[in-house]
């Protein structure tokens, strides 16, 4: 009889202490059921700094990670690390790991999908109608006839752009290093951004946060886009130059916006994207996480760690993202 097979066990993780700051229950009940073996303490709680081995944060008070001298790696609770990296103090040794929650791709592209598809059915022409009592049906559009323009084809972009090929889009793409992507005209550098830009309906803007990307959507871009183009702001509020984008919109040059993210969050109450008749704001819930995927990915990274194998999914401080 041939002998029975059966896969390794996955190793459990180490007794180690993590330390958090994402206040929901739901978080700490999620990180406690993939790792039961480690304790946990939020950033209310009293304990010694020397204890903590892993922290799990979003937008750590600054001088915090830095306090903690025995701490082997952040997680962060994004796929972003913008938020990390605002605290100049945290250690330049210190591994950084991105969120890779493998359910936040789909639900991007679900986002990207959703806030093209609303633009390009002229969905906010048909909610001023009807405010209006109006009926008033526009010439219809085919896919084909209109170009979106992905910035940044990473883990999200890379699949948005796909979807939108399939979708019937002409679809073009923009990154730091080439990529050949299968119907997807793909470019790079300043040259390339500007075709990129050339003729885009749809600019969806899935870019990392960096020194480069800082600004990016500013007056000098945007005049590069046709009149009437849309902007989808999935990336980060400081990818866009406020004045130029609400400029661009009230002279008509830019046809609407949907924004999810802001150079400051919650967006104040008395910032114009709110009321502008062009744009649609969303709180920052274009990819939301899942704690329980998510506290997985983190599980996953920390026994890798302690069995000695190279994390996963680290931020590169070269590269800036
Ligand atoms: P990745 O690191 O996988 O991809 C980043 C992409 O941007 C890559 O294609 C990279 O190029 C490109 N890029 C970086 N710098 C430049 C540059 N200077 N010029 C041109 N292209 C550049 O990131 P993700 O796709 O995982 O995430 C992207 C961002 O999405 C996050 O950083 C975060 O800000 C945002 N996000 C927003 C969420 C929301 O709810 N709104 C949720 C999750 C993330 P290359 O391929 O050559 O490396
Ligand atoms: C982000 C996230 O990076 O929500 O915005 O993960």
């Amino acid at each position: 009889m041939a002998p029975q097979t059966t896969a390794p066990p996955t190793p459990k993780a180490a007794a180690a202490t993590i330390l958090f700051n994402v206040r929901d229950a739901v978080w700490r009940a999620a990180l406690q059921s993939q790792m039961p073996e480690l304790t946990f303490r939020h950033i209310d709680e009293d304990g010694d700094p020397g204890e903590i081995d892993f922290a799990f944060v979003w937008r750590p008070p600054r001088g915090l990670l830095a306090s903690l001298p025995n701490l082997k790696a952040v997680f962060s609770v994004s796929a972003g690390v913008d938020h990390i990296l605002l605290d100049e103090t945290v250690p330049e040794h210190l591994p950084i790991v991105r969120m890779a929650d493998p359910s936040q791709a789909e639900a991007m592209v679900e986002y990207a999908m959703m806030a093209t598809l609303w633009l390009h059915r002229r969905m906010p022409h048909y909610q001023d109608s009807q405010c209006q009592l109006i009926w008033a049906p526009q010439p219809a559009v085919r896919t084909s006839e209109h170009r979106a323009c992905v910035l940044g084809l990473g883990e999200f972009g890379s699949r948005i752009a796909q979807r939108l090929r399939d979708f019937g889009f002409e679809t073009h793409g923009w990154s730091r290093t080439p990529k050949i992507l299968d119907g997807i005209a793909c470019y790079t550098g300043r040259k390339g951004l500007a075709s990129a830009l050339q003729r885009c309906n749809y600019l969806i803007c899935v870019l990392p946060l960096t020194s480069e990307t800082a600004g990016i959507l500013n007056a000098e871009t945007l005049a590069l886009l046709p009149r009437g183009a849309c902007i989808i702001n999935m990336g980060r509020g400081a990818h866009i130059v406020d004045a130029d984008l609400l400029s661009a919109l009230d002279s008509g040059h830019i046809g609407g916006a949907i924004l999810d993210v802001f150079n400051h969050e919650p967006l104040p109450n008395d910032h114009p994207y709110w009321r502008h008749p062009k744009v649609l704001v969303t709180p920052h819930i274009a990819a939301e996480l899942y704690p329980p995927t998510a506290a997985g990915a983190v599980a996953e990274n920390i026994r890798r760690m302690q069995v000695g194998l190279p994390l996963q999914h680290v931020f590169d401080r070269a590269r800036g993202y």
